[in-house]
């Protein structure tokens, strides 16, 4: 790891004066629709820390929304990258090949869910694999349609704003959408009260009737859900859902672009209930912080996309896939599933020593976890609540994302280098932000 030193440092007020200086030019030069959770400008990250332009050290519990699973500059990635990129950049993919590619798709085969024979292609970013993944769909099937569920978050691109739930701020302003994408009822325990069996009905109910299995190509749903507010769906959802599409001929596709490679304690968040989807998407944490995506799926769907169907300019850049081969190594030889695990207990036992009604919920699995904010009494989400915390933390050097489709959650995503010390000072900021507020 680089030599930043793993200990909280606020020097300055947040943001301080270097951080504002540059916020003024970020103000003038750069587009106000790309937002910044906090106006701190980052000059080194590793470990559990990002060093600000000003000497601060925050804690970071968001790795930059789940990517530096391994860690920024996790050291095998930095030398990975730093040799291949004195060898090539880039020849494109689909101009002359490279061995790296190959091998990250070899890799996705061995970890991904199932032991069917199955085929991988690259790409640079969660949504764009996420659309490939429907035209592959597409394709297999000659079907058209794409049920989507409630809460569900797939990305910005066209198609990806149709497949995502929420309207503000990804969709306001921004159709028409992409037609034949239908949304489903999701299963969210907190708030349907249903077991998965149940909530599975009403969903397949729904679909039969108002789309129809043979018009629908694929069924595309997170495993646990990220930007919709870490709903983990009741035990038995996924394998009712997945079961469907066999029955029905539909590809059931895995968006496990936040939750996958790790971050719950297994590779992929749907081992946990034996799901084995036909398409699994990644992004995130594959490259440990370099542009890299993917589809991997059944060999019988991926081999129905006519050659040349398929691709893009940098798709599986090899300065990507030397980085994804260098996580892959780094989760298999330091043990950082069991970390992600280890990770869920630390958490878990900090908030079980807060007793407070406004904690609806603490959910989700490995080192992806959650609060849900709520008004005692009414059950209303308090995204006001969530926000206040956010800021509290923020202002105490501590990396936090808030989500949900009511903004009433706050989610924890350390990177899983992270140390015990390092977290548990930035809970104790968080659980004290609960009090700040009451
Ligand atoms: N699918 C499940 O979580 C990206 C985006 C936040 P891209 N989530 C964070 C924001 O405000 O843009 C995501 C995801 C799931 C797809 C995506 C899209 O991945 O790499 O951002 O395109």
């Amino acid at each position: 790891m680089s030599d930043l030193e793993q200990t909280r440092l606020v020097r300055t007020e947040l943001p301080g004066p270097r951080s504002a200086a540059l916020m003024l030019r970020k103000q003038a030069f750069v587009s106000p629709g790309v937002g910044t959770t906090m106006p701190v400008f980052a000059t080194r990250a590793a470990g559990g820390i990002v060093e600000d332009v000003d000497g601060n050290r925050l804690i970071d519990l968001g790795s930059g929304i789940a990517v530096t699973t391994v860690g920024s500059s996790a050291p095998r990635v930095v030398a990975a990258v730093q040799a291949q990129v004195a060898e090539f950049t880039h020849t494109c993919f689909m101009i002359t090949p490279y061995e790296s590619y190959v091998a990250v798709a070899e890799a996705l085969a061995r970890l991904t869910p199932g032991d069917h024979e199955k085929r991988s292609a690259l790409f640079n970013s969660g949504s764009e694999a996420v659309e490939n993944a429907v035209k592959m769909a597409r394709s297999y099937t000659g079907r058209s349609a794409v049920v989507v569920f409630d809460h569900a978050y797939h990305g910005r691109t066209n198609l990806t704003m149709a497949m995502t739930a929420k309207v503000a701020p990804y969709k306001h302003g921004f159709g028409p959408f992409a037609a034949e994408v239908y949304r489903a009822p999701m299963s969210y325990p907190l708030r349907d009260g249903l077991s998965g069996a149940e909530a599975a009905r009403r969903a397949i109910g729904q679909i039969e009737t108002q789309v129809g299995a043979g018009n629908l190509a694929a069924v595309v749903i997170e495993p646990i859900q990220g930007e919709g507010g870490f709903v983990v769906p009741a035990e038995g959802f996924l394998p009712a859902l997945a079961d469907w599409c066999r029955t029905n001929g539909v590809v059931f596709v895995a968006d496990e672009v936040q939750s996958g490679f790790g971050r719950t304690g297994t590779m992929f968040a749907s081992e946990t209930e034996d799901v084995v989807p036909d398409l699994v998407v990644s992004a995130k944490g594959i490259a440990g912080g370099l542009p890299l995506s993917a589809v991997t799926g059944r060999a019988e769907i991926m081999d129905a996309v006519h050659p040349g169907g398929l691709g893009g300019t940098y798709g599986g850049n090899p300065l990507a896939c030397a980085a994804a081969l260098a996580v892959i190594e780094t989760i298999e030889s330091d043990g950082l599933l069991e970390r992600a695990r280890q990770i869920e207990t630390l958490v878990r036992e900090r908030f079980a020593r807060v007793d407070d009604p406004r904690i609806a919920e603490v959910r989700g699995r490995g080192a992806m976890l959650a609060v849900e904010l709520v008004q005692p009494g009414t059950g209303e989400p308090d995204a006001a609540l969530a926000k206040s915390i956010a800021a509290h933390a923020h202002s105490q050097g501590v990396i936090t994302l808030t989500c949900g489709t009511w903004g009433n959650v706050i989610r924890f995503l350390p990177p899983l280098s992270i140390s015990d010390e390092l977290l548990t000072e930035a809970l104790d900021i968080v659980v004290a932000g609960l009090e700040v507020t009451r």
